[in-house]
């Protein structure tokens, strides 16, 4: 039977998991096409897309973004079907951050 009073309820809010999408490195992809993906995908300026293509180019890979595991999932698969369109073997690729 309802008391009529209102109940004080404490509800848990967690953050949920951060995971970075990174981007691999290969000997095939064109760097003005790795430079195109982080705008297009990743909302990146030209420089700092152009920042992160070295990095990867340079040390074999390179963090796009951190995001929830399911907008970072959509990324990737985002990412590697527009690379296969275009025949390019580049490799996207999510990690717990
Ligand atoms: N290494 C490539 C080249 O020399 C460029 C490249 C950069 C490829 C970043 C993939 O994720 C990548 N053309």
């Amino acid at each position: 039977m309802s008391t009529g009073v209102a109940t004080e309820q404490s509800i848990q809010v967690k953050p949920p998991t951060p995971y970075v999408v990174v981007l691999l490195n290969d000997d095939f992809t064109p760097m003005d096409f790795v430079v195109n993906i982080l705008k297009i995908f990743f909302h990146k300026s030209e420089d700092e897309a152009t920042q992160i293509m070295l990095e990867v180019h340079f040390k074999g890979k390179g963090i796009c973004g951190t995001y929830t595991k399911d907008i970072a999932a959509t990324k990737v698969a985002q990412v590697n079907s527009y690379s296969r369109e275009h025949q390019y073997p580049l490799l996207c690729v999510m990690e717990q951050a």
